[in-house]
């Protein structure tokens, strides 16, 4: 006779199965692993923070909601977060420490992945030392600027 549990398991199973092609049924069938009014993208939750904030200010409410920062490892992601989310928003990205090496960070991890645009970043006035992302690419601006922004927190892994 199947326990609860194993039938739990093979449906988890079969999820997983269909979402190793990457295909599109994959993200509403497992759309619920990710907290209510969170998106959900691969193995990442995201959610926009639309209130303008300094960069300082974004990393607490992040913080706050159980979350990080979000920082893009990669274009599609990247792109995912501009047409999901909202077209600008700041990144765990900044050069604060040490002026001209960026430390951008997914959680911890460090990223090597960069979308710049034409020309930054450049450091203007001397005075941008944190990143957001637009459309057109990645652009340094003060960190006392007021930018929306996306938390990102580890989607729940499904158990089986
Ligand atoms: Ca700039």
């Amino acid at each position: 006779m199947l326990s609860k549990r194993l039938v739990f398991g093979l449906i988890s199973l079969c999820l997983m199965i269909r979402c190793t092609g990457g295909n599109e049924r994959c993200g509403a069938s497992i759309r619920g692993a990710c907290p209510p009014a969170w998106s959900q993208w691969g193995d990442k939750c995201f959610k926009k923070y639309s209130k303008s904030l300094p960069w300082a200010e974004a990393n607490q409410e992040c913080i706050k909601m159980g979350s990080v920062l979000v920082m893009p490892q990669s274009q599609e992601e990247n792109e995912f977060l501009l047409n999901n989310l909202i077209h600008y928003f700041w990144i765990d990205c900044s050069d604060l420490q040490v002026q001209g090496t960026w430390v951008c960070q997914d959680g911890t991890t460090d990223v090597e992945y960069r979308n710049w645009r034409n020309g930054e970043p450049s450091n203007s006035g001397g005075r941008e030392d944190c990143a957001t992302a637009g459309e057109s690419g990645w652009n340094d601006i003060p960190c006392d600027y007021l930018a929306p922004a996306i938390c990102q927190r580890p989607a729940p892994q499904l158990h089986f």
